[in-house]
């Protein structure tokens, strides 16, 4: 009883961190060789046990019924209990992570190919298991470049209250990607975007160790301060394919910047969108639940009292992110905004997606079904694209195998 009181506790500040009470923004920290040093040890835990190895099917549940009004108080003291319940985890809490964003310097036009030739044979070797949240935008960000590039990776889907399947790790959020080699020693990497990047180095340069890949994206943590504080972990140069030469392309900054936009601007339009009604949060959260490692109580009880919590929280994370008064509208020019830089490409990648066609398509599945993303397709250009993309991305468009059938 005391462990749960203890970690409901602990979920509701991860919550009210998350709605931008607690922490302080973030400023760019350079990084020192101890640092660096320090980072690669953190980056290279063993985990003693993958635990059973499973892919959640996407079934997926429509619930439209409830609208009713929650009473304030009710509403409070949902909001408390939705902390114990954290489904919230996987499409609340990460959205206010206060993860800033620091950038490698130094970036001197250069005019280069932008074309990275990928090889699946590295990474179908790797031995990959994901620890995720199955509908965590970050999560789904991250399976949408290892499926595109036909990567194979084994999923633990993770617990979001008392998260055992964590336990091996000093960093407790998702996605990580956990490699795994031969003689079964392992390298963690942590944050979805660093992954990417970390991946696509390997694939797309002669370093094929990604023990030493990790390396180039140290963690950097800033302690917690202050009783309610929560101490913050970054990472350096998370959006940089370290492609061993100097200089960026135009398109190769075109893609890190709307890399960027995605961590920066459009996850954060997501919950307000998705929780904007009490009956929209109760679609989102039947949703969360029935993906979700829970039992049949524990779903009903996350379902009700977690969307009751969601809903006020959003409205704080509306304020926070100066969301327009009716929030669709904000989601909608993100849509357009992004249809724009796209252009008249297939892709922003030309014709097949590059890595921000991937993020901006893998945050949106997140939410695919729901209002919020129904409302988008039908107000905006954006459904044709999406569908491009999620054929490219299904079909496993990425893998040389593929390109040569
Ligand atoms: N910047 C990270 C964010 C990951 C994140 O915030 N994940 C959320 C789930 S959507 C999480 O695990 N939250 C748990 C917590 O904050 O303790 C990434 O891109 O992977």
């Amino acid at each position: 009883m005391q462990v749960t009181q203890n970690k409901m506790a602990a979920s509701m500040k991860r919550l009210s961190s998350c709605s931008g009470q607690l922490l302080p923004r973030l400023v760019p920290i350079k990084c020192s060789p101890g640092v660096l040093k320090h980072t690669q040890l953190l980056h290279r835990q063993h985990v003693s046990s993958i635990p059973n190895l499973h892919r959640h099917s996407k079934t997926w549940t429509y619930f439209k019924s409830i609208s009713g009004k929650f009473g304030l108080r009710a509403a409070v003291a949902c909001g408390v209990a939705i902390s114990g319940i954290t489904c919230a985890n996987s499409l609340g809490f990460g959205f206010g992570s206060a993860e800033g964003n620091v950038q490698k310097a130094c970036e001197s036009d250069v005019i280069e190919s932008t074309h990275r030739a990928y090889t699946s044979e590295d990474a179908s070797t790797l031995r990959l298991t994901l620890y995720q949240y199955q509908v965590c935008p970050f999560c789904c960000k991250l399976r949408s470049f290892l499926d595109f590039y036909g990567i194979k990776y084994h999923i633990v889907e993770v617990e979001p209250v008392m998260r055992k399947e964590l336990k091996f790790s000093d960093y407790r959020k998702v996605p990580i990607l956990v490699q795994e080699d031969a003689k079964g020693s392992t390298i963690q990497m942590n944050d979805s975007s660093v992954i990417v990047s970390a991946l696509s180095t390997m694939m797309s340069t002669d370093q094929k160790d990604l023990g030493q890949i990790v390396t180039y994206y140290p963690k950097i943590v800033t302690p917690k301060k202050g009783l309610f504080g929560r101490e913050k972990v970054e990472y350096l140069n998370r959006y940089d394919i370290m492609l061993g030469k100097p200089g960026r392309s135009k398109a190769e900054k075109e893609e890190k910047q709307w890399r960027h936009w995605v961590d920066d601007v459009l996850v954060h339009y997501l919950p307000p969108n998705i929780y904007r009604t009490p009956s929209e949060a109760l679609q989102a959260f039947d949703y969360i639940s029935e993906m979700s490692q829970y039992g049949a109580i524990k779903k009903i009880f996350s379902k009700y009292f977690g969307a009751a919590g969601m809903y006020f929280v959003s409205i704080k994370l509306k304020k926070k992110y100066n969301l327009k008064e009716d929030v669709r509208q904000s989601l909608y020019d993100a849509s357009r905004e992004w249809m724009a830089a796209v252009g008249d490409r297939e892709f922003m990648g030309g014709a097949q997606p590059n890595l921000a066609d991937l993020a901006v398509y893998g945050v949106l599945s997140s939410i695919e079904g729901l209002d919020a993303f129904n409302d988008t397709v039908r107000e905006t250009t954006i459904g044709p694209w999406y569908q491009r993309t999620k054929k490219a991305v299904m079909s496993h468009a990425g893998s040389p195998s593929q390109q040569m059938v």
